[in-house]
């Protein structure tokens, strides 16, 4: 890197002596479009710095949680009123019960909530609830879809997509994968086939209801009513995942934007505005089956933190005023009216988005499954980031990521994001 990424450089170094990868987290470490991380320093409203003192505009937004920006003052107050109470007890608190009784308030489709500390602690114990209520063992997952890094769901499709699927990840042995079976994303003949043929020991359907995990690519008309109407026919646990879409496509999450009900919802990001924190919950009779009062064992030092619970209900309370949605929608609308109009004079591309969260894809005109995403044109992306972040636009590293768009982002900030991939498409076209 060159002078001006020094202290990052020199941070990277030595972080991978004690750090593997020098990351905590695989994406952070830019593999997918190459060249090192940047230490972030310090954020504001819509911007990061990096460690040599740079400023971004930023897209990244900590993966979705900062849908008020970063640092925003509601969140900052409460956590300076509930820090010096005590920054945890493992007891009940009050906090914890206005957050479920909130979460309750925003999707109908949750009766009781249980707080954890990640989506993926959240999605693993969603499914050992649904096999527990059940009494059956596969789950249906779709590909494309990633649920965080549960054994189980750590899984690709074996020889054909409708077979059962291999394990993804070194370290899953195959029998913890023999349970899952893969269906093609927006594909509901194949869906519909393997609920049919594996009704009698399905416990679980399990699904983004946006994917966010291949870039986004929304569920097409149709898709997620299909597999509401599948599930309840066969008494089939239908999942939600939204990690990702909870509280950030609409105030009661991608359930009330498409008007369909699941019967357990997955939380996290935005559910503890930026602090670890993930949640699952639905139907009473589903969540009854949860220790103490059931056989399911689940369990979490942390979980409900009263920190942790201070941000989300900071969070989720500011996200009550009046108009933000449509300001969000707004907003997101704008990049990607600005991003299509570069497309236009040339890019060969498309843009994907639902309210906040978007992706600029290169290559095909048209994403509506994953297997379209893998066409895309990862190097050009690459370029795209580097050149994005030589102009001072802080992006996913990976074409398979979500941009997120936050109350913090401005028209002027749009407009500089808009201009600079004007600016760099001209200077890649003229290099090809
Ligand atoms: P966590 O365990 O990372 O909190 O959540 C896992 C998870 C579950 N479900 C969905 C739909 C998710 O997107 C995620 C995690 N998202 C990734 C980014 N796409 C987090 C970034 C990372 O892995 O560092």
């Amino acid at each position: 890197m060159g002078r001006a990424f020094q202290a990052s450089s020199e941070l990277f170094r030595r972080s991978k002596e004690v750090v593997p990868g020098g990351v905590n987290s695989p994406v952070r470490a830019w593999n997918a479009v190459g060249g090192e991380p940047l230490y972030i320093a310090r954020a504001d409203g819509s911007r990061v710095f990096d460690e040599d003192g740079r400023g971004y505009i930023d897209y990244v937004c900590a993966w979705g949680p900062l849908i008020l920006g970063h640092a925003p003052r509601a969140v900052l107050d409460a956590l300076a009123e509930a820090g010096p109470r005590g920054t945890g007890f493992g007891a009940p608190t009050k906090g914890e019960l206005e957050l479920a009784e909130l979460v309750s308030a925003r999707m109908k489709g949750i009766e009781q909530l249980r707080l954890v500390n990640s989506g993926t602690e959240a999605t693993m114990s969603a499914m050992r609830l649904s096999r527990g209520y059940t009494g059956r063992t596969k789950v249906l997952k779709f590909d494309g879809c990633y649920h965080g890094h549960v054994d189980g769901l750590l899984a690709k499709a074996g020889s054909g997509v409708e077979s059962l699927s291999l394990p993804d990840s070194a370290g899953v042995p195959e029998s913890f994968t023999g349970e899952t079976l893969i269906s093609g994303f927006n594909d509901v003949d194949s869906a519909r086939r393997l609920i049919a043929e594996h009704r009698e020991d399905l416990a679980a359907v399990i699904v983004e209801p946006v994917c966010g995990n291949m870039g986004v690519i929304p569920p097409e008309p149709g898709f997620l009513e299909a597999l509401r109407e599948l599930t309840r026919r066969y008494g089939v646990v239908l999942i939600f995942d939204e990690v990702i879409t909870g509280f950030r496509v609409a105030p009661g999450g991608a359930q009330e934007r498409y008007g369909v009900t699941p019967d357990l919802t997955c939380l996290g990001k935005v559910l503890g505005g930026g602090l670890p924190v993930g949640a699952f919950g639905g139907r009473r009779d589903i969540m009854s089956c949860l220790a103490p009062v059931g056989p399911v064992y689940q369990a979490g030092t942390l979980s409900g933190n009263p920190v942790t619970v201070a941000a989300g209900l900071a969070t989720l309370r500011a996200l009550e005023e009046k108009g933000v949605y449509r300001e969000l929608e707004e907003k997101g609308r704008k990049l990607e009216e600005g991003f299509k109009g570069v497309l236009s004079s040339g890019v060969e591309g498309a843009v994907n988005r639902v309210g906040s969260m978007l992706t600029l894809f290169f290559g095909p005109d048209r994403i509506a499954a994953p297997e379209d995403a893998r066409g895309c044109d990862r190097d050009r992306f690459s370029r795209f980031f580097h050149g994005m972040l030589a102009r001072g636009i802080y992006l996913p590293p990976s074409q398979f990521e979500a941009q997120f768009v936050s109350l913090a982002h401005g028209d002027d900030d749009i407009a500089a994001t808009v201009a600079a991939f004007a600016d760099w498409a001209a200077e890649d076209s003229s290099r090809r």
